[in-house]
């Protein structure tokens, strides 16, 4: 079967309602497929979110679905307890025909369904320094939500995923194997790697030091896995569960710092475009601490600028040994695309690492 049949037999697996319409393309994720589905009936429209679950990066997507029931339970019961719209807050799964939360397609490839949250919208750049800050008071609500959840109930879904250290070795091993023959040509983005081998280990030796707590963190804060009411703007909800996992606050305070705290887009090739805006990541610092409502630690506090360097050095690295291993984790659109979006990274590390005491004194401000 083929593109559009296909799809609308496996949309037929799911429990939604009506006669499908329409399944187009959405998102700009670089992982899943993702699809909106519209279904008429009687001239109402149902719309769903419909997504294949990469097999490549997600080894046992049953994990990974395992992992999101128990997680938007989770959610869904805190934000009623607090009157919120649970409905709109979280993920709502649509089950299958057959009760369960996923099908596996014929080939194997694992398929969900989530209700469409209308009326809201996700940015892929900053248009509004508000926006940001409100995305990092939900990040940070988002870990209050699930700060007592049993962590030991989580399954890994991407075992090592922020290990920088661990990304750094497998780094160093396609480098070394260097199958697409493309080394010779980035030695200057492999030498800004080399160089930063102690960088690498920083959180990681602070992790096993019982310094830095492990808790149950979002791990893809992506300013466009957020979804904000078209209306007022407000944030409504976190999209994007696949890598809830337990890990370091700092990290998902990084990763957000290191994409929307940027002045340019993640691929951006004009690089002199690229630097990270201070008065962005002010306005995620104060968000933050507002979000965790008091929870993080004075440790946590002291590394936040370290994890948004951290966050942006191991992405730009991810980049780099996707491209040296032949663009095989990340989707790209166009020839050297992986190389590109590393190349920002590293720009924005530079710029950081030069800006740090400035990053300090911020958090030092609103802590
Ligand atoms: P990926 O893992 O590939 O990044 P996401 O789960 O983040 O995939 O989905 C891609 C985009 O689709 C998101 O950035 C968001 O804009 C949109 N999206 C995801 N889930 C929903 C939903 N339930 N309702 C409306 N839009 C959604
Ligand atoms: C991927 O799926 P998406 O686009 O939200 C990746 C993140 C990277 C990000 C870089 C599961 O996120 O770790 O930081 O691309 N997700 C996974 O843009 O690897
Ligand atoms: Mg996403």
């Amino acid at each position: 079967m083929e593109g559009e049949q296909l799809l609308r037999q496996i949309i037929g697996e799911f429990d939604c309602e009506g006669t499908v319409e329409e399944c187009i393309p959405y998102g700009e994720g670089h992982i899943n497929n993702t699809y909106r589905v519209v279904c008429d009936q009687e001239g109402k429209k149902n719309r769903y979110i419909l997504q294949s679950i990469n097999g490549n990066v997600f080894k046992e997507p049953e994990k990974v679905m395992e992992n999101i029931v128990n997680v938007t339970a989770w959610l869904k019961r805190r934000i009623q307890e607090n009157g919120g719209d649970a409905e709109r807050e979280t993920l709502n799964l649509i089950k299958t025909r057959g009760g369960n939360s996923y099908y596996f397609d014929p080939e194997g490839t694992c398929w969900r369904m989530y209700y469409f949250i209308r009326d809201a919208v996700s940015f892929e750049q900053v248009k509004d320094v508000n926006d940001f800050y409100q995305s990092a008071v939900a990040f940070g609500r988002f870990q209050r939500l699930l700060a007592d959840y049993p962590a030991q109930t989580l399954h890994e879904t991407i075992p090592d995923f922020h290990n920088t250290q661990d990304r750094f070795c497998k780094f160093k091993e396609v480098l070394k194997k260097d199958p697409c023959g493309r080394a010779a040509d980035v030695t200057e983005e492999i030498q800004f790697v080399l160089d930063r081998e102690e960088l690498a280990g920083a959180l990681c030796r602070l992790q096993e030091k019982g310094i830095l707590p492990l808790r149950v963190t979002h791990n893809d804060t992506k300013l466009n896995n957020v979804m904000f009411d078209k209306e007022n703007r407000m944030p409504i909800c976190i999209v994007d569960l696949d890598t809830v996992m337990p890990g370091l606050s700092v990290n998902d305070f990084g990763d957000s710092i290191r994409f929307g705290a940027s002045t340019a887009a993640e691929d951006e090739r004009d690089l002199e475009k690229v630097s990270c805006d201070l008065e962005l990541y002010e306005a995620y610092v104060k968000g933050f601490i507002e979000g965790c409502e008091g929870a993080l630690t004075e440790a946590e506090l002291d590394n936040l600028p370290l994890g948004a360097i951290m966050m942006t050095f191991e992405c730009g690295m991810r980049f780099l040994t996707d491209h040296l291993d032949g663009d095989h984790y990340f989707k790209i659109h166009r020839e050297g695309h992986n190389l590109d979006r590393c190349r920002t990274q590293f720009k924005l590390v530079k710029d950081m690492e030069e800006k740090l005491e400035q990053m300090k004194a911020i958090v030092n401000q609103y802590r």
